[in-house]
């Protein structure tokens, strides 16, 4: 339930009755919601829509299949939710194909690697650590199960002009030793403009289909703030609930018409079963948002508040990764400030200060990914909330009083009263 939103309110109290449990539970996130900063780069608030065509009769159906061949009867209306959902999807990304059923971001990426490759074929991505994800290769995870990930680097010299950013030559020298099927890019905490023309240059050398994974800056790719990955990439999959700030869900995108075939089989029945459709009717809707001027404007300003607000720590001390940010999202370097905090600490202390964000690594950490030298920062959610250029400065002061402040309760509680100050004045949507 959001604070604001009568029907959730409704439903809220609907559920109570059976289960009050669960409903005081959801009472309280929503609480928690609305009167905390949501710094999570990978998170946002949706609209009133999108929320509640998730939570409709679309989910008691089963439709395994595609629009116009299912293996059940009665999916007419279903038809037509996902011919609209994959219709905007195309229209929203500029490409011809479009599959809306991956449940999530991950099982986008496993549709993708089923269609592009065999068991054991090897892939070149971004590691883990470097600001890629799990599913780019982690060894426990299937992408480094079945297939053999090997990793192209970031500059790491502190002297070169591109320190942080990917080394595209060395990117080049990987693919021409290993010879993968696939080369991937497009990464969960990476702060620069990806060149895609130049992923595609190096796969056509080295004979690689380029797949990009635009999960993180979908919304900003959509709203034209990010270069397109289109016309470069072969196959490009995503999620549809960060900036895209659709449903919780995944998406698989191509131009080529064998690949679309491919990645659809590979999809269903290769991967998944029935698709959910109360979210794939959320993603229509939330697509149908983003080909709105309005989103145009929303991701304009996600990325404005980002640069703003990493302008606004480095100021007061922090080390931005590769000096700044082009998208959403920042790694802040918390070592110049203090040698001794950890990720672990500033994100439990800026928790306790109602600032939630995550713990991550920084570009060659030498902490594990457990305690972190860094937090990554994102805009996405409070840009939706309405923060602009001048909330960023206070959020940068918060976070620097609460980090200098050595964990002190009184300072978190101060800085959590102020936070919730804001946050009345900016209610959540719906
Ligand atoms: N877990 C997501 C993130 O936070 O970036 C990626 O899937």
């Amino acid at each position: 339930m959001s604070h604001t939103d009568p029907i959730a309110a409704k439903v809220n109290e609907l559920i109570r009755a059976q289960d009050p449990e669960i409903a005081g539970l959801m009472a309280s996130e929503a609480e928690r919601q609305a009167f905390t900063l949501e710094l999570i780069a990978s998170e946002n608030h949706v609209s009133r829509a999108v929320m509640h065509a998730m939570g409709s009769c679309l989910t008691n159906k089963y439709a395994e299949g595609y629009p116009g061949a299912r293996y059940y009867g009665g999916c007419e209306f279903h038809d037509r939710v996902e011919t609209i959902a994959i219709e905007r999807a195309k229209q929203l990304f500029g490409c011809k194909f479009a599959n809306v059923q991956p449940h999530s971001g991950a099982q986008a990426n496993m549709g993708a690697f089923m269609a592009t490759m065999s068991p054991g074929d090897t892939f070149a991505s971004l590691v883990l650590k470097d600001g890629g994800h799990l599913s780019h290769g982690m060894k426990i995870n299937f992408s480094g199960v079945f297939y053999r990930p090997v990793h192209y680097p970031l500059h790491y010299d502190r002297s070169h002009p591109e320190f942080e950013r990917i080394d595209y030559d060395a990117c080049e020298r990987v693919c021409t030793e290993h010879r993968p099927k696939v080369l991937l890019c497009g990464y969960s905490a990476y702060p620069r403009v990806i060149d895609f023309a130049r992923f595609r240059a190096i796969a056509d050398r080295c004979g690689a289909l380029l797949v990009a994974d635009i999960a993180h800056i979908a919304g900003l790719v959509a709203a034209g703030v990010h270069p397109s990955p289109f016309p470069h990439a072969h196959v490009v999959t995503t999620t549809t609930h960060k900036t895209l700030r659709g449903p919780r869900g995944g998406l698989i995108l191509t131009n080529d018409e064998e690949l679309a075939k491919k990645i659809n089989k590979a999809l269903f029945p290769g991967v998944q079963g029935g698709p959910l459709m109360h979210i794939i009717a959320a993603k229509a809707v939330a697509f149908g948002e983003a080909l709105r001027r309005e989103f145009r404007d929303y991701a304009g300003r996600v990325v404005a508040n980002a640069k703003a607000l990493a302008a606004a720590l480095a100021e007061r001390g922090y080390r931005i990764t590769s000096g700044g940010t082009d998208n959403h999202l920042m790694l802040v370097d918390l070592r110049p400030k203090n040698a001794d905090l950890t990720g672990q600490d500033a994100e439990d202390w800026l928790g306790r200060a109602g600032m939630v964000c995550n713990k991550n690594g920084i570009p060659e950490d030498p902490r594990p990914p457990k305690f972190t030298s860094g937090v990554r920062l994102g805009t996405p959610a409070v840009t939706t909330r309405g923060l602009g250029v001048a909330e960023m400065t206070r959020i940068a002061d918060w976070i620097d009083r609460v980090l200098t402040s050595g964990g002190s309760d009184g300072v978190a509680r101060q800085v959590r009263a102020e936070v919730r100050a804001l946050c009345e004045q900016f209610p959540m949507p719906g």
